[in-house]
């Protein structure tokens, strides 16, 4: 199992935060998700056999995000 911290620009709410926890734990292979909208870091645990650090990067730029690292 792998583990990435993205640091997320232009989280405002907890809603901005649920919307990418889900959107994140709807990619295959994603564990574990858990985003902090005060803090703009997302920690996600994934099995690096399914999915990388590239595709979780899009899947949040997609739900409207940008990632900074
Ligand atoms: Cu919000």
């Amino acid at each position: 199992m792998a583990k990435i911290e993205l640091k997320i620009a232009g989280m405002t709410c907890g809603g901005c935060a649920k919307s990418i926890t889900s959107a994140l734990q709807n990619c295959a292979g994603v564990e574990q998700v858990k985003v902090d909208h005060v803090s703009g870091i997302a920690q996600i645990v994934f099995d690096s056999a399914q999915t990388n650090a590239q595709e979780l990067k899009t899947v949040v730029e997609d739900a409207g995000f940008d990632v900074l690292n």
